[in-house]
């Protein structure tokens, strides 16, 4: 009985945060806290049915394209990279994948096991992309790259890095 209420939550969970737009941290809030004074058996379940995976032994992410102190022009074209994990949708998760997120002018890293927050400034990409183009204002910016898992949890600063780059 758990498990059947415990599996549509997440991927409830998982839609509300992948697709819809601007509104979606105040929704997927509500949800969370609505779901953990209603029903506090299913976020028990929830909690063994997908468990937060390790972090692959040696895996990293850097950007592949952008130096610290770089000039560049806006929109910024950022190519994320990642090895000895592999980057897939968000939605499900599984060992050893997830997904790209970018911080811009915001945390370095976000700690393991915390949902990255989504808003204009904590960016997902959860259709395994790994090219973006982020218009940014002229001046110094300093963007962090974060690995999470298909449930947008992040990896911590072991998946995790930053550059700072002026805008033209
Ligand atoms: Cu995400």
């Amino acid at each position: 009985m758990k498990k059947f209420i415990a599996i549509p939550a997440i991927l409830i969970m998982g839609l509300i945060s992948c697709n819809s737009g601007n509104n979606s941290e105040k929704a997927a809030t509500t949800d969370s806290t609505s779901m953990s004074a209603d029903t506090s058996h299913s976020t028990m379940a929830m909690s063994t049915e997908a468990t937060m995976p390790e972090v692959p032994a040696g895996a990293t992410v850097y950007f592949k394209n952008l130096k610290n102190g770089e000039t560049v022009s806006s929109p910024v074209k950022v190519e994320m990279g990642a090895t000895g994990i592999s980057v897939d949708s968000a939605g499900t998760v599984k060992p050893n994948s997830g997904h790209f997120h970018i911080l811009i002018d915001a945390e370095d890293s976000i700690p393991t096991g915390t949902v990255v927050a989504k808003d204009s400034t904590h960016l997902h990409f959860g259709n395994a992309q790994q090219v973006a183009n982020i218009t940014l204002a002229p001046g110094k910016h300093k963007l962090a790259l974060q690995f999470a898992d298909g449930a947008h949890r992040s990896y911590g600063s072991k998946l995790a890095t930053t550059v700072t780059i002026n805008v033209k």
